[in-house]
């Protein structure tokens, strides 16, 4: 059976030393060619360039993803689509209201602006005061008749 003496002990870890030496961190020591927008992966004796979400390439060339334009984006079908370098805004058309993800018409009924004895219907943007039987328009509120 084999036995490792203190010498082939002493050749084993030289051994080792030496392959661990011989790989250089090029991600560390800045001497990889990935461009700006890739993440270095280090490997033994190499190294991976890949460019980072929302960016398309081969990791020395890594450009940014329109997503506005190829359609990737997750925008609601009421929101506008901006793109931006490595990302991209979803922005709620006007008169509504949301996270671009998901939009919905304002309620502008919700807070009652028509006052008592009347009844608010939304039209698209704006609304419209109805007063209730009994009750007519002063201009400004409704009041009895
Ligand atoms: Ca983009």
């Amino acid at each position: 059976m084999f036995q490792p003496n203190a010498v082939t002990l002493l050749i084993w870890i030289t051994h080792l030393q030496t392959a661990d030496q011989l790989d250089v961190n090029e991600c560390q020591s800045g001497s990889h060619d990935c461009h700006s927008s890739a993440s270095c992966f280090n490997s033994p004796g190499s190294f991976q360039c890949v460019c980072k979400a929302g960016h398309t390439g081969d990791g020395r060339n890594c450009t940014d993803v329109n997503e506005c334009q190829s359609g990737s984006h997750d925008c609601h079908s009421s929101a506008s689509c901006f793109n931006s370098p490595g990302s991209f805004q979803c922005v709620c058309k006007d008169g509504l209201t949301g996270d671009g993800r998901n939009c919905s018409v304002i309620d502008v009924c919700v807070n009652n602006p028509c006052g008592p004895n009347a009844s608010c219907t939304q039209q698209d943007r704006s609304f419209r005061c109805s007063c209730v039987t009994g009750y007519s328009w002063n201009g400004s509120v409704c009041t009895g008749v």
